[in-house]
């Protein structure tokens, strides 16, 4: 099933080879120097994950994934004249996503004219003012989408803001409507804010840290110090995944001389296999045992806390006891002893948190996902004190500070209402659109502009050829990236701006300048690139972005857009009198480790309308999977970062060589009379208002894998076009990537 590799220790030599292999590839002169910078307090903010950095640690604060993202980044490579010229347009359409991102940096402006088969090189004035007319032609600001990836920096993601709200509309969606909305959305409704409210210190104080829905060897492999550090301490670790991701099993810290030569540190003690979907099922059956451990011996919930802090444990116990048991272990494939002994492991503790990432907030139920957790985290207290508490692990580097600074198609009344304050103008109040309603919007010919700040909107959404071609009829879709994807190859007209990554050093007219990013843990801090620009025709995002809006605006705009530009401190002048908790941004980001945003739960200052925590009773799921068919859940291999894909192999779960891959279990496999091995094509069932509707990926292979029965699995992008738009989570609109009813049909 698995091979030998995946049975060793995550991290130790083999990720220190990778690590000097992706940067050998990049070229050293270029990634040794940027690698060296990376997360220190005078280097850059890794283009990694959004985990925090420990500012206690050595010289190295980064990881094997890290490195594969900064050295792809730090290529010497760029995209020639020459290659431009000679392929077309409908030929780069049919190069895989890898191909097209291997082809180097984005090194000048580009343009492909209406009606065109060839990108042309387009000088920046040109450029800007063909997207500028193009916005001010339409019939109304609300037809345009403006969409952000998590990479954009505070500083870039406040302007651009300004710019969308200044030219008059609200549609601002983002990759977080694809990721942590249901966490947003979840925790907003609960605890009166979207974010988690622990700190890295607090992993140092906990004595349970339950990872819910999440893989952190791969996606967040610098967490895994953290873990090491609180399994020596005693802490218990409890994995909660379909999957027993190797990341979790063992951990050998590449930098220590134990983590290379010893078979690492266990981290996880247990492993509870939830089936995919099973989570609120899983819950439930935790929290029945828990109340009746109350009412066997007293001490077990918090009462002062729920009394003095929350609302709505009556109506929440008592729907929680209308469930029995039996419906709980169907619904989550965990018996009633092992939801007992978690029970017992958590009355047990003290200190509490629990992590999570897009095994919940990417389910029909998300939103419920996310609730549930949090109505475990609230019974006994575990919020608002040290060592406990929430922690939803955020994906992009800056996904956090983009919300932050006003990356939001539903922003708060007060921020708009500050926003209009600073700058003296009125403010658009309709909500706009978000990425699935952005998506609906461009196929029915509701938007006619799209605009991308970093990354790849046609690939990354759900039913991949329906948005293909809803973008590919857009008047003008403009693109600021670093590299060739796919969907900057999509729409009539299209402008392609490439900017300065994050290693590269950013001068404007008052000199070199840094920018600001905010990690999971609301901790704001600076990021500065040193490498020198790849290309001489390369702007920053800041730049490009007022260059845009100059360029719609007009030079009477009430925003002095090249002012802001020629020093950043101007822009978070801004931001510090709009963006409660920035006050005296400047001063503070300068100091040694930046600062904390404010997160009230964390005093536990709960602003929801009944000003106190609530409880909520979270429906349970009814996921229906006929016979013959498997709930498939979409995830990430140990070689990608998100649509931009390094290698084929997914070494920590043993599989190499091949992502057309579909994981299942071998007993499931018999009885579907196929061979692990086999081709087969994968065909997905979704209600639909007309019965069901189904979409057919081929040539897919199947692989035997332990997962529980009745599940399987795909990688993350290659099965996206199984997804239909309208498979999403209630109440957050995030897509259901993570449970897709499918059957299997040898070929
Ligand atoms: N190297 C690298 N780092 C990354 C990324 C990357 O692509 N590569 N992406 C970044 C981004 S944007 C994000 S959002 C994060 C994503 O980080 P993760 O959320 O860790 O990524 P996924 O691969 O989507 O993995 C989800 C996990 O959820 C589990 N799971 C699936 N369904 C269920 C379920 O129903 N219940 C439970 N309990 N578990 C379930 C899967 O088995 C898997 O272990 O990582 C960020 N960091
Ligand atoms: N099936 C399935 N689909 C998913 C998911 C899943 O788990 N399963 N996860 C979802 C999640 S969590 C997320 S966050 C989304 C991700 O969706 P996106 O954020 O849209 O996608 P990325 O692949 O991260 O974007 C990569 C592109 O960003 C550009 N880029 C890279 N660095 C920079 C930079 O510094 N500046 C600029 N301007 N551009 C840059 C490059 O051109 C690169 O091609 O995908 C979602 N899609
Ligand atoms: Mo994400």
């Amino acid at each position: 099933m698995s091979d030998s590799s995946a049975e060793a220790a995550a991290g130790g030599f083999t990720s220190i080879a990778q690590t000097a292999r992706h940067a050998l590839r990049a070229g050293l002169s270029r990634s040794l120097p940027a690698l060296r910078r990376v997360n220190r307090p005078d280097g850059f903010d890794c283009p990694g994950c959004a985990w925090p950095e420990d500012e206690g640690r050595g010289a190295i604060e980064f990881c094997e994934n890290g490195a594969k993202a900064v050295a792809h980044e730090a290529t010497k490579k760029t995209l020639t004249r020459d290659f431009l010229l000679s392929w077309p347009v409908s030929l780069l359409r049919e190069q895989p996503h890898r191909w097209l991102e291997a082809q180097g940096r984005l090194a000048e402006p580009l343009w492909l004219r209406p009606g065109s088969d060839r990108f042309e090189p387009i000088s920046w004035s040109a450029a800007f003012a063909r997207a500028g007319s193009a916005l001010r032609a339409l019939a109304s600001p609300d037809q345009a989408v403006f969409y952000t990836s998590g990479r954009t920096s505070n500083e870039a993601a406040f302007l651009y803001q300004l710019f969308v709200r200044a030219y008059g509309t609200n549609n601002l969606p983002d990759c977080s409507n694809l990721c942590h909305e249901s966490s947003g959305t979840g925790l907003g409704e609960m605890i009166g804010i979207g974010k988690g409210t622990v700190s890295l210190a607090d992993f140092g104080e906990a004595d349970l840290i339950l990872v819910v829905g999440q893989n952190p060897g791969s996606n967040h492999p610098r967490m895994l110090t953290t873990l090491q550090a609180a399994a020596r301490r005693g802490c218990h670790i409890v994995s909660v995944n379909p999957l027993c991701e190797r990341g979790l099993v063992r951990f050998g810290h590449p930098q220590e001389l134990a983590g290379l030569l010893g078979p690492g540190t266990q981290l996880a003690e247990r492993f509870v296999r939830v089936r995919v979907g099973g989570d609120i099922a899983l819950l439930k059956g935790v929290m029945k045992e828990l109340l009746a451990l109350e009412a066997e011996r007293g001490g077990v919930l918090d009462h002062v806390f729920l009394n003095e802090y929350t609302r709505g444990f009556e109506s929440f116990a008592k729907a929680l006891a209308a469930h029995s048991f039996a419906e709980l272990e169907a619904g989550s494939g965990v018996s009633r002893r092992e939801m007992r002994e978690l029970a017992e492991l958590y009355a047990a503790s003290q200190r509490t948190i629990a992590c999570w990432a897009m095994g919940l907030t990417q389910h029909r139920h998300g939103v419920g996902n996310v609730q549930e957790l949090m109505n475990l985290l609230l019974l006994r207290g575990n919020i608002g004190r040290p060592g406990a508490g929430p922690c939803p692990v955020r994906g992009h580097s800056n996904v956090q500070g983009d919300r932050t600074m006003g990356i939001w198609e539903r922003p708060p009344a007060a921020f708009l209402d500050a926003l209009e304050r600073e700058f003296d103008a009125p403010m658009p109040r309709r909500p706009g659109l978000s990425t699935i309603e952005a998506i609906t919007a461009m196929a029915e010919g509701r938007a006619h502009v799209f605009v991308g700040l970093g990354g790849n909107f046609a690939v990354a959404s759900p039913d991949s050829s329906f948005v293909e071609a809803a973008l590919a009829q857009q008047t003008l879709t403009v693109h600021v990236a670093t590299k060739l994807n796919r969907t900057h190859l999509l729409g009539r007209e299209v402008l392609l701006l490439p900017c300065l990554g994050r290693s590269e050093r950013d001068v404007q007219r008052n000199g070199v300048q840094f920018v600001t990013v905010e990690d999971s843990m609301a901790h704001v801090h600076r990021s500065e690139g040193r490498l020198p620009p790849v290309a001489a025709d390369l702007a920053s995002e800041p730049a490009i972005v007022a260059g845009l809006a100059r360029a719609t605006l007009g030079e009477s705009s009430f925003v002095p857009w090249e002012e802001l530009v020629a020093s950043y401190d101007r822009i978070r002048e801004r931001i510090a009198r709009v963006v409660p908790g920035c006050e005296d941004m400047n001063a503070r980001v300068r100091a040694p480790g930046g600062f904390t945003l404010p997160r009230p739960p964390a005093e536990r200052r709960f602003e929801t309308p009944s000003g106190r925590a609530e409880l909520r009773e979270v429906a349970l799921p009814k996921i229906e999977v006929a016979p013959g068919r498997l709930l498939l859940m979409t995830l990430r291999s140990h070689d990608q970062y998100n649509t931009t894909i390094y290698g084929d192999d997914d070494r920590y779960r043993g599989v190499f060589g091949d992502r057309r891959v579909v994981f299942v279990h071998p007993e499931d496999l018999r009885a579907l009379g196929l061979a692990s091995g086999a081709r087969v094509d994968v065909t997905s069932h979704c209600p639909s208002p007309c019965g069901e509707e189904t979409r057919v990926l081929h040539g897919f292979r199947t692989l035997a894998y332990d997962l529980p029965r009745g599940c399987a699995a795909a990688y993350f992008p290659e099965a996206n076009s199984l997804v239909p738009l309208a498979h999403h989570a209630e109440g957050s609109l995030t897509p259901a990537y993570k449970s897709v009813v499918v059957s299997l049909a040898q070929t």
